[in-house]
């Protein structure tokens, strides 16, 4: 026996070691080894045996204790006392909550009807209990639905047109590959398990390129780095497509044999992008297209690991669309470690509608755009919301557009209640507060888009005072509202139980014995003769689309006359809004930082280590500047989304974005924004 299982197996152990699962927004959901000591979780570390993450954590997890036994956790429910805004607030049990909720959302129905209530929710946990444990609850209730269009749809969206419903390719795929292109990814952030792969593939001689708008940690991995006009990929996806062509570096044989469109592609579409035109999109000399269309056209096995930050795009569905057809021209999707993985969808591996119950929904209610919150709350009419209720997010600081979402969430008519682990920005304008568990004190089923990992989670400690998880307060919840259906009177397990007894090819193989022993198994992917689309073919032309084939389409801020493009990008000390609890990450941050080029700085009188304010139409926001040759010009980087106690000024990045929306499936633009920047002295700092 291993001797962490003999550990862990070991009940006499004064310090018990518990697995567990990192719940956060992150395509790795590494395996956790959790070692308790008299209730509390003293050190956390992680699960060597985890054929993913290996035992390896990154920076923001390796003292998950501080966050789960912070002092600033929330240990009561809370109402509040002082102004919306101000965290003036007094205890209170949850019973008053409960009730307080309860009573409001009754008076509100009875006036407006159930859709002036808004559920908000995203990515606080990932388990897939505990994160859709409102849905249920808020069909029944007939609440508004909202659309959780935060993060990737558009990203979805582009892989659908193309591959439909076909498996990405395993992460460890990459190892076999000759280059390696981390195309829009800030791995060594985001992704740094994927790492591992790509270092291994280095050893055995392949070639690493990073294309991105700044040369980000990431770049220390690379060979090669492609520095590209913000929101310009898809120009050079197609430009690298028209050169394949021209020089004669098609795979033939596999366009003919798996690939619908192809020669509709080469005459409608790649004549318009001869590398001329495409290096005036993209910023890239003709001589580098070139080369890169030649190294990319006599690869053995190119793999593409595709980022998110690319498709927050207005165009970013069609450049996500354009990136995942590159492969098909040289048959790399046939090539055991080529190809493209935007990620590992594995919805199909439990019946999520299990936990969701959509059909509890008695007749389909209003859909609100989660990018549209600060529209939402201020003009939002037929009915106007009433009630706001937010679970495991951080609006008031990770939704675009935030000085309108503060204007709305400043509406002394608009109950709001916020389920929390802390006091963060957009609790302190609560009236009722709920203190949430942490994901050590709670059950869960964890998948991961990044892997094909799944994991059983069980509770490693008690409850941190009477935080409560998000499947047990709804529970409650449903109790008040008079709901009486079973359903709501499970336990989280007992659901988990449900979902694991229900088939599927993914999981037909795995051994359930460890998955119910809390460690981790992979999914098989169910392999297939054809592509998943409806022609079993990858569709460079998709009939089913308004516009059946790709072609570029220029960003929003594209046409604005602002300077700067904004990089709204991840940082590797915190995750969202998500770690800035730890003063030593936040340290690590260095402060709330707007990175530029020296010309930039030089052209505006701006000093390294002063307070500089971006502006546009939208506002206003402090940052400390540093100067840094890493950043283009033209461009302007703020890292990581800090709370507003934290920030140098009294606004964050996020109120230097749009409520835009991106070309399909409604999702977020957060990176298509322009901006200036002036010093900020003289005015009053
Ligand atoms: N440390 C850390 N890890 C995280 C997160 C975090 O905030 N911090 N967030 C988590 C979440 S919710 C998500 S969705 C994922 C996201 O993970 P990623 O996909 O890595 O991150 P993104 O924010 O989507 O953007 C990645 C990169 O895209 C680049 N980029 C922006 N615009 C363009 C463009 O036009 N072209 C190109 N080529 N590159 C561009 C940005 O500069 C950035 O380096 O990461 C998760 N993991
Ligand atoms: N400028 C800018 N804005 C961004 C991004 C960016 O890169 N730059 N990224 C965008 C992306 S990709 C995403 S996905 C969104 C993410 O936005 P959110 O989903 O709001 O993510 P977080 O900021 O991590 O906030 C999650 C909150 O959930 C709480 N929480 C954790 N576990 C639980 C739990 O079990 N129960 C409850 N009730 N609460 C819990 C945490 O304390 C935390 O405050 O942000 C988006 N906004
Ligand atoms: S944030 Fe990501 S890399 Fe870090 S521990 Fe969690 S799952 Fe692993
Ligand atoms: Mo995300």
């Amino acid at each position: 026996m291993h001797p962490l299982q003999q550990a862990i197996n070991d009940e006499e152990n004064s310090t018990p070691l518990r697995r567990s699962v990192c719940p956060y927004d992150c395509p790795d959901a590494c395996g956790l080894l959790v070692e308790v000591e008299g209730g509390r979780a003293v050190r956390v570390s992680g699960d060597p045996e985890h054929p993913f993450t290996r035992g390896a954590l990154c920076p923001k997890m390796r003292h998950y204790e501080r966050t789960v036994h912070s002092p600033q956790r929330l240990t009561t429910p809370l109402a509040r006392t002082g102004p919306k805004g101000s965290g003036a607030f007094r205890p209170i049990s949850w019973e008053t909550a409960v009730d307080l909720i309860a009573g409001r959302w009754r008076r509100i129905i009875e006036s407006y009807g159930a859709e002036a209530i808004l559920p908000y929710s995203f990515g606080g946990t990932m388990g897939l209990i505990q994160r859709n444990a409102g849905h249920p609850f808020f069909y029944r209730l007939g609440a508004s639905r909202l659309e959780r269009t935060i993060c990737a749809p558009a990203k979805k969206a582009g892989w659908k047109m193309v591959m439909g419903s076909t498996p990405a390719p395993h992460p460890d795929a990459v190892v076999q590959s000759d280059l390696v292109i981390l195309w829009g990814i800030n791995a060594a952030a985001t992704n740094v398990h994927f790492l591992h792969g790509v270092r291994e593939a280095k050893k055995r001689g392949a070639r690493v390129w990073l294309i991105d708008t700044y040369r980000t940690p990431t770049a220390a991995t690379a060979d090669e780095v492609f520095l590209v006009r913000p929101g310009s990929d898809g120009a050079l996806a197609l430009g690298l497509m028209h050169l394949l062509e021209r020089d004669g570096r098609l795979d033939h044989p596999f366009l003919k044999e798996g690939v619908q469109g192809f020669d509709e592609l080469s005459q409608k579409v790649l004549p318009d992008y001869p590398p001329e035109r495409v290096s005036a999109l993209t910023g890239l000399p003709v001589t580098t297209l070139e080369t890169m269309a030649a190294v990319y056209g006599s690869a053995r096995a190119p793999f593409i690991r595709l980022g998110t930050g690319l498709s927050r795009y207005g165009n970013g569905a069609m450049a996500v669309r354009t990136i995942v057809a590159l492969p098909a021209l040289v048959g790399a999707y046939g090539k055991p470690g080529g190809g493209c993985l935007c990620s590992t969808g594995t919805s199909e591996a439990f019946a999520i509608s299990e936990v969701t119950r959509e059909d509890f929904m008695t007749r389909s209610t209003r859909l609100v755009n989660m990018n549209h919150l600060g529209y939402a709350l201020t003009e939002l009419a037929d009915p106007p919301v009433q009630a706001l209720y937010v679970y495991h997010s951080n609006p008031a600081v990770v939704a675009p557009d935030q000085n309108v979402v503060l204007k709305g969430l400043e509406r002394e008519d608009l109950f709001t209640v916020v389920h929390e682990r802390f006091l963060t920005d957009t609790a302190r304008y609560a009236d009722v507060v709920l203190p949430a568990t942490s994901s050590l004190e709670t059950s869960d089923l964890y998948t991961a888009y990044g892997s094909y990992c799944i994991q059983r989670t069980r509770p490693a400690i008690p409850s941190v005072g009477q935080s409560r998880s998000n499947w047990d307060t709804f529970a409650l919840l449903a109790q008040a509202m008079g709901f009486t259906d079973p359903f709501f009177r499970q336990s989280a397990d007992d659901l988990i139980d449900r979902l694991l007894s229900l088939p599927s090819p993914w999981r037909e193989h795995i051994d359930t014995a460890k998955l119910a022993d809390g460690q981790v198994v992979e999914l098989a992917i169910p392999t297939s003769e054809s592509f998943g689309t409806p022609s079993g073919r990858i569709e460079l032309l998709n009939p089913a689309e308004s516009e059946p084939l790709p072609r570029y389409i220029p960003p929003y801020a594209a046409n604005e006359d602002l300077p700067l493009r904004l990089m709204t990008a991840p940082t590797l000390f915190a995750l969202n809004s998500t770690f800035y609890e730890q003063s030593e990450l936040r340290e690590r941050q260095g402060g709330m930082r707007l990175l530029l080029h020296p010309e930039e700085a030089k052209a505006r009188d701006l000093v390294d280590a002063s307070p500089v304010i971006a502006f546009n139409s939208l506002g206003e926001v402090t940052f400390l500047l540093e100067i840094s040759e890493r950043v283009p010009p033209g461009v302007a980087v703020a890292e990581g989304v800090w709370w507003l106690e934290q920030a140098p000024g009294l606004r964050t990045v996020n109120a230097l974005t749009s409520q835009r929306l991106t070309d399909r499936e409604g999702g977020s633009t957060f990176y298509d924004n322009a901006v200036d920047v002036r010093p900020a002295s003289g005015d009053g700092l």
